[in-house]
């Protein structure tokens, strides 16, 4: 038996997500086209042959703005720190930035961790211009143990990336067992999927101003479907209009799709009420984070 700690970094929008679902072959992680989706470290698990591999996506790397966003970059560089290789997942189709560096930096201050630099979207690049790219991470981030090219979202090179890991899977026992794939608890699979809904369907600031809670369960004997109450916090009136929608349609459709894929993930049916309560500013209110279970460091 053998294992060992993965950490997912990069900028926000690269994939990470994506990429941690696609290596366990399950939907561990939300996953959209707005930055700043994952809000905490997520571990999902494989375990393939003798080898057992914890990946802990993580939020996107970038200077912080407000109290939840210090949460999420603090969380993403603890994690360096924590791990026995890091990935630093790059979107191909985009320039090395000075955000690339910023990451790169808080890689070089973890100290002297493995690291391999995932090229990611090769469905969307020529192989010229990965040659290029290949040159371009020498000059300007420094030196990997590995560079590998790869799709998360076609699964093109995510072979190539297990076999090139699997040399620093160093400890002698597995931690989690065989057929569990993430470790997050069910209540918040639960609000991330609510979430993940909501992000699909809202834009701007929105995104960024959504909370989700999970108020109440109620189990019921065998043969009744249990009830779940979620709360979905906004910051401002008009944007908890926008969510409820006319007539109450986004809301209706949002509790519609999340309820079926929480009832595929728990394989029976269930009751879901959605609220949508206006919190001012929550962003920014370190009790409210807390009670949200965002952990934050003290200062
Ligand atoms: N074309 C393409 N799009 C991808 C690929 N991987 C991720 N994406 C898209 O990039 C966006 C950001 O993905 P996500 O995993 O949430 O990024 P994260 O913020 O780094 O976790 C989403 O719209 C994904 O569908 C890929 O290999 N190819
Ligand atoms: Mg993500």
């Amino acid at each position: 038996m053998k294992s060992g700690f993965v950490a997912m970094v990069g900028r926000p929008n690269v994939g990470k997500s994506t990429l941690t679902n696609r290596l366990c072959e399950e939907k561990v992680a939300i996953v959209s086209d707005k930055a700043g989706t994952t809000r905490d470290s997520i571990k999902g698990i494989l375990t393939k042959g003798e080898t057992q591999y914890v990946f802990i996506d993580t939020p996107g790397i970038h200077k912080p703005k407000h109290l939840l966003g210090e949460h999420m970059t603090n969380t993403a560089i603890r994690t360096l720190k924590e791990v026995d290789c890091i990935l630093f997942i790059l979107d191909g189709t985009q320039e090395i930035s000075t955000g690339d560096q910023y990451v790169m930096e808080r890689i070089v201050e973890a100290g002297n961790t493995p690291r391999i630099a995932v090229v990611n979207k090769s469905d969307l690049f020529s192989d010229e211009e990965y040659s290029a790219k290949l040159q371009e991470i020498k000059e300007k981030l420094g030196e990997f143990n590995d560079v590998i090219m790869l799709s998360s979202q076609f699964g093109f090179g995510v072979e190539r990336l297990l076999n090139s890991l699997k040399e620093y899977m160093i400890d002698d026992c597995w931690y989690y067992p065989e057929d569990m794939y993430t470790d997050m608890p069910v209540y918040k699979i639960i609000g991330e999927i609510v979430r993940e809904k909501l992000l699909e369907r809202t834009k701007d600031e929105i995104p960024h101003s959504i909370a989700i809670e999970i108020i109440n369960v109620n189990k019921r004997d065998e043969g009744q479907k249990d009830k779940f109450d979620v709360n979905i916090y906004v910051e401002r009136e008009s944007q908890k209009g926008i969510i409820i929608g006319k007539g109450g349609r986004l809301l209706k459709e949002v509790g519609t799709e999340a309820r079926k894929d929480i009832e595929r993930l728990l394989d029976r049916t269930i009751y879901l009420n959605l609220w949508v309560k206006v919190k001012d500013k929550w962003r920014k209110k370190k009790p409210f984070l807390k009670e949200l279970g965002y952990y934050l460091d003290e200062e």
